[in-house]
């Protein structure tokens, strides 16, 4: 759990790629329970979907756009292939996505698993590794309960 207070009022926007699906609906399933375990509001998440991870950045960019989110979460799973397109990808979400956190100040958590196969993905979508879903929930949290300390007054 996620000692963060109060979080109903919040509002969290995943974006997920279907691409690799059996791993993205764990990804966002696990997700979605923290959400709600720590207290989301089940009317306050917003689930919404892209083709492959590559499309998270331009997802994630009409969600901080077009939405009063509170927080984006990314969820997607790039798995190594044949040829270089997995570096490609890897290289162009994460670099797509760091500006995004750079330049915008609601959060946006990356939730995308980059493995060399199928296996290392399951073990990290509610296999031995845990679900990264559950952590991109929790950073979330933290994240969107961040802006309240800049408006609290200070302790001393
Ligand atoms: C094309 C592609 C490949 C080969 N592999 C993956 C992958 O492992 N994970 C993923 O999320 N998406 C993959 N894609 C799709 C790209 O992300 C993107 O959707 C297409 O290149 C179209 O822009």
């Amino acid at each position: 759990m996620v000692n963060a207070g109060s979080i109903d009022h919040l509002h969290f926007t995943l974006v997920v790629a279907t691409w690799n699906r059996e791993v993205t609906l764990a990804l966002e399933t696990g997700c979605v329970e923290t959400l709600l375990a720590n207290g989301a509001s089940r009317k306050n998440i917003t689930v919404v979907y892209v083709p492959g991870s590559w499309e998270l950045i331009s997802g994630a960019t009409q969600a901080l756009r077009y939405s009063d989110t509170h927080a984006v979460i990314c969820i997607g799973a790039v798995i190594r292939g044949d040829t270089p397109h997995f570096e490609y990808i890897c290289q162009g979400v994460t670099v797509g996505l760091a500006q995004l956190c750079a330049t915008q100040a609601v959060p946006v958590i990356f939730g995308v698993l980059t493995v060399d196969n199928l296996q290392q993905a399951l073990d990290r979508c509610g296999g031995i590794h845990g679900n990264k879903g559950d952590e991109a929930a929790s950073t979330a949290i933290q994240m969107a309960m961040l802006k309240t300390a800049f408006k609290e007054p200070s302790a001393e």
